[in-house]
């Protein structure tokens, strides 16, 4: 390799390896917030050390041998034909390290893998290009007495031993909330179980971690853990009853937009029509038809979340963004549970989104991957909304708190 080259390359990973420094990282797997990942993180510690040490011995060794013995036009040094005593130390040492790195890791395994004292019952469904989260009705959670459903963000109680069961609906994806536990592929047709608990309010940020197609890169979660009391708000509020917009708003027109156009994916609980005759229908989404995967968001409390679209934007402007991740820990449930107020919210990527969701989020590779799909899509489609229709809509949503 030319020498110019060589020192790039090692600037270059000199600088990345800096960069793994940065003090911001919310996705730092050395900060653990949470029984489990304090358990990988009491894991890690130890073998990075003993990795360390013996980086240093083999490292300083073949220098020694490089420059000691290299070619100054010597001859030929005496051929041997090994040296049993070395080479039988040289396994055996190596074998000891391995046992001792593997006894408590394989202990660290099954603590891990322990659920007999789960608090609280999350499923989670992966699919091209976000998270569904289901809370089926249980004792644990403080009682859930109506199955609740949300994207995007896991909303869980502080401090409460939550298993998820884990499942995809398409492709294998992979949970990982790097400060709250390990990483757990989600298989279809399988349920994989993780446990999670998070010491303290706040929001715990992840990503797939499984290649799982074109925008694997924007198919993130979040965790948000909530204090018990704080919790019990937000359940209440994922269930509360829906509301119509008042007549004559932006809210009412966008509330038949939404109707016409978005209901036959996106189930809003609670949604009817009224006949001239004021028989009334639910409207009930029906995805299974449309997209590939079979399921989308369901948008009924959409504004109760802060991140859309895999999280990968924020419902949020800037500002009240980082008011509510900056929060201080006893302060952070009421901002939450604010939810987005029609001052936060952050217009612009939810427009660009209606306005033409594919350019933002791309779901097909090729149009042959898209003739394949059988006329269905793979995320949320091109609609051809016009502004007027986008001003309802955003309207009728502010309100599904
Ligand atoms: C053909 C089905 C389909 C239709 C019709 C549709 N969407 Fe979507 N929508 C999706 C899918 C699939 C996703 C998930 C995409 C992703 O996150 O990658 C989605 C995501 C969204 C999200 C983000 C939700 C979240 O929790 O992350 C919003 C908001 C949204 N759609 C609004 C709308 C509105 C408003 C309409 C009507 C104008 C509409 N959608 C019509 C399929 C559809
Ligand atoms: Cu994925």
């Amino acid at each position: 390799m030319p020498r110019r080259t060589s020192i790039t390359l090692a600037a270059a990973t000199a600088l990345l390896a800096l960069a793994g420094c940065a003090t911001d990282a919310p996705q730092d797997t050395w900060a653990p917030a949470g029984e489990n990942a304090q358990r990988i993180h009491n894991l890690q510690w130890p073998i990075f050390a003993i990795a360390g040490v013996v980086l240093l011995i083999v490292s300083a060794v073949v220098v020694f041998c490089v420059i000691r013995f290299r070619d100054k036009g010597q001859p030929m040094p005496e051929q041997t034909h090994g040296k049993p005593a070395l080479e039988i130390l040289l396994t055996i040492i190596p074998a000891l390290i391995l046992v001792g790195v593997g006894i408590p890791t394989v202990s660290t395994i099954f603590e891990l893998a322990k659920t007999d004292d789960t608090e609280c019952v999350i499923n989670v469904t992966g699919q091209q290009w976000w998270w569904e989260y289901d809370y089926p009705a249980q004792q644990g959670c403080g009682g859930i007495a109506e199955p609740i459903v949300t994207s995007g963000q896991l909303v869980l109680p502080v401090d409460a031993k939550v298993l998820l069961r884990l499942t995809s609906r398409d492709v294998i994806h992979s949970f990982w909330i790097p400060k709250l536990n390990g990483k757990r592929d989600t298989v279809p047709g399988r349920v994989h179980t993780l446990r999670l608990q998070a010491d303290e309010p706040g929001i715990y940020a992840g990503q797939c971690t499984e290649f799982c197609g074109l925008s694997h890169a924007n198919m993130k979660m979040e965790a948000v853990a909530l204090s018990k009391a704080d919790f019990e708000t937000w359940k209440a509020n994922q269930i509360a009853p829906y509301a119509s917009p008042e007549a004559g708003t932006l809210a009412a027109a966008g509330e038949a937009t939404f109707t016409a156009n978005c209901s036959y994916c996106h189930q809003v609980n609670g949604l009817a029509t009224t006949s001239p005759s004021g028989e009334v229908t639910p409207v009930l989404a029906n995805p299974d038809e449309f997209v590939v995967s079979g399921a989308v968001p369901n948008l009924t409390h959409l504004m109760s979340r802060n991140t859309f679209a895999g999280a990968t934007w924020d419902l949020l402007t800037e500002e009240c963004r980082d008011r509510v991740w900056n929060a201080p820990p006893d302060q952070f449930g009421a901002l939450y549970l604010q939810g987005v107020t029609p001052e936060c919210l952050n217009e612009v990527d939810l427009r660009e989104w209606l306005r033409n969701a594919p350019a933002k989020k791309p779901m097909f590779a090729s149009d042959a991957q898209k003739a394949e799909s059988g006329g269905k899509v793979r995320g949320m489609p091109y609609l051809a909304l016009s502004e007027s229709q986008i001003d309802e809509i955003i309207a009728y949503l502010l309100e599904r708190k």
